[in-house]
């Protein structure tokens, strides 16, 4: 498998099966890491490093044009087509219903 977005010319997958994660150690970026932790999803994480402005890279625009820490790309999204996110809040609502843990149903 290999995945087709231009994130990976700079950030590799060593595991395209899995969930992608491009984040940094900021509270931002540790609650998506924490919570793909928690819902025990396969993933790889990729170390974005904002102090180098990395996340103002065109690889990373292309992922996030607000440049900004975290995002992920589900090579599993809905229907089995890949989807790129970002926003942490939409990161956890997305994966919440993904694996239907943290997030009551409505009734
Ligand atoms: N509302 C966004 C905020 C994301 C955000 O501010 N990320 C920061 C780190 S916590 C960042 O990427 N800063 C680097 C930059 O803006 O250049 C979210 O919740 O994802």
């Amino acid at each position: 498998m290999t995945l087709n977005h231009p994130i990976f010319t700079r950030w590799p997958a060593q595991y395209p099966d899995r969930l992608q994660l491009f984040s940094a150690p900021t509270p931002n970026g540790v609650k998506v890491g924490i919570m793909l932790e928690e819902t025990g999803l396969a993933y790889e994480p990729h170390r974005i490093d904002i102090t180098a402005n990395e996340s103002h890279t065109p690889a990373f625009l292309a992922l996030n044009p607000n440049g900004k820490i975290p995002a992920i790309y589900d090579p599993d999204g809905p229907s089995g087509t890949p989807l790129v996110l970002f926003e942490s809040g939409a990161i956890l609502l997305y994966l919440a219903d993904k694996t239907g843990q943290f997030r009551r149903q409505p009734r």
